[in-house]
């Protein structure tokens, strides 16, 4: 019997798979090192199996292409901190890249059918071309980047090299449920979701803009994201290419806090910083190549917003 592999499936994002996965009756194997993934987050059903393990560690990934079989590897680990990867290189990329290279050498050596990978709208650093197309000059500007972009070359080559059927997926800043708001550099979104409901709990909080809140973002629903992942999967054309993954609209801070004064009836006290270092002012998608093989975005940040407050 063949499994679909999530590496990193209890993480924020993988989770979200893992969930459209079982509702296809698919079996998957979930493999995460729980270093930021929680069990709580895997939907409990008999169809997902879990296995702890680390991809950097190559024996690992050799024994788990031993002892199963898989159709598809959705390759969504990763040490997902940019600023871990600025303090600690090594130890990110033996994850970030490492990880890639051996779960593509065991997928071919295993005859995997499709090969999925999650690279990141950070390999397009601060260049300031809008919107990205996929074909734009990159500037992987932290080693978090350069592993990225780095894995994202090795996973389309491998099309090329050994007929492994690929696809890289830069996401942009997806948002949503199971999201941590822990740490300050976690998704800006789930920060202000966190510290608005704090708020209406009768917390002592407060929201911090870095800048005029004028900076924008392509905030894409994980939903969206799990619906481009199995777009890329069934869709022949998708193989050897890279694809943004966005709505292709841009948000700013502000309009991020109007929408939650809408949805909550109530903001916390608003404080305004000075800009974090390496700060970019704009960042949006051109999804007109995702758009061509049929996707859509079923969601705004607006609403994607409103299905978070909801669900928090
Ligand atoms: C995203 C990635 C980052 C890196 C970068 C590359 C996330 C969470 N971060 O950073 O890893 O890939 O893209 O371009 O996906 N902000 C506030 N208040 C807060 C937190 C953030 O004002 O409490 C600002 C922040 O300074 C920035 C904006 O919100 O201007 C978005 O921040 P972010 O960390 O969510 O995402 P981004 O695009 O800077």
């Amino acid at each position: 019997m063949k499994r679909t592999l999530v590496t990193g499936g209890a993480g924020f994002i993988g989770s979200h798979l893992v969930e459209a996965l079982v509702k296809e009756s698919r079996e998957v194997l979930v493999f995460d090192d729980f270093s930021t993934g929680k069990i709580e987050n895997i939907p409990d059903s008999k169809l997902v199996h879990v296995v702890k393990g680390n991809i950097s560690d190559r024996f690992q990934v050799e024994n788990l292409f031993k002892k199963y079989q898989f159709d598809t590897v959705f390759h969504l680990a990763a040490i997902a901190s940019v600023v871990k990867s600025v303090e600690n290189p090594e130890e990110t990329h033996k994850t970030n890249f490492d990880g890639t290279l051996y779960l593509l050498q065991e997928s071919v050596k295993c005859g995997v059918i499709r090969f999925i990978f999650a690279s990141s709208a950070a390999v397009y650093g601060d260049l300031p071309k809008l919107p990205k197309k996929e074909t734009d000059p990159v500037k992987p500007l932290t080693p978090y980047a350069v592993d990225k972009y780095a894995s994202e070359r090795y996973v389309i080559n491998a099309y090329e090299l050994y007929g492994l059927k690929t696809t890289a997926l830069r996401f942009f800043n997806v948002f949503g449920p199971r999201q941590d708001p822990a740490s300050p550099y976690s998704g800006v979104i789930s920060i202000f979701v966190d510290r608005v409901i704090r708020n209406l709990k009768g917390e002592n909080v407060a929201i911090t803009v870095y800048g005029d809140g004028r900076q924008t973002r392509d905030f894409v629903y994980v939903k969206d994201v799990v619906k481009a992942l199995l777009l890329v999967e069934r869709c022949h054309e998708a193989v050897g290419r890279v694809f943004n993954v966005g709505t292709g609209k841009a948000t700013s801070l502000l309009d991020l806090l109007d929408y939650l004064a809408k949805i909550a009836g109530k903001l916390p006290p608003i404080h305004f910083e000075p800009p974090r270092k390496g700060d970019i002012k704009h960042s949006l998608a051109d999804i007109s190549e995702l758009k061509k093989i049929g996707f859509s975005p079923s969601f705004t940040a607006q609403e994607g917003l409103k299905l978070l407050f909801e669900w928090e």
